[in-house]
């Protein structure tokens, strides 16, 4: 299942208020940055819905919700800050390369 790849799953107490959401600070709560390489892809893959090889806008919205169906959906302002942070090459979408390195940096 896809929070076995947390250590913590977001929803209850972490970043639950609206416009809480910060993307560097979720990743550590969540022992994602100690993940290696082949697990941090593996969470791409599941953020990566339609598995078009990027997380589109739309489908970071939903972020929170892949690893715990009761959390809320990011708002609109978080989904473009959490865009921004990653989208290195500023397509709009987020490559897995992109999302590795944000990770993991
Ligand atoms: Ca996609
Ligand atoms: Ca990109």
């Amino acid at each position: 299942p896809y929070s076995s790849l947390l250590d913590q799953r977001p929803g209850k107490n972490l970043q639950r208020a609206p416009d809480s959401f910060n993307c560097k600070k979720f990743f550590q709560q969540c022992g994602l940055t100690k993940k290696s390489p082949a697990e941090v892809k593996k969470v791409f893959g599941i953020l990566d819905n339609d598995a078009s090889g990027f997380i589109e806008e739309e489908e970071l919205k939903f972020f929170l919700q892949r690893f715990n169906p009761g959390a809320r959906v990011l708002t609109e302002k978080e989904t473009k800050a959490f865009m921004s942070a990653a989208d290195d090459d500023s397509d709009g979408m987020i490559g897995a390369d992109e999302f590795q390195a944000m990770v993991l940096s």
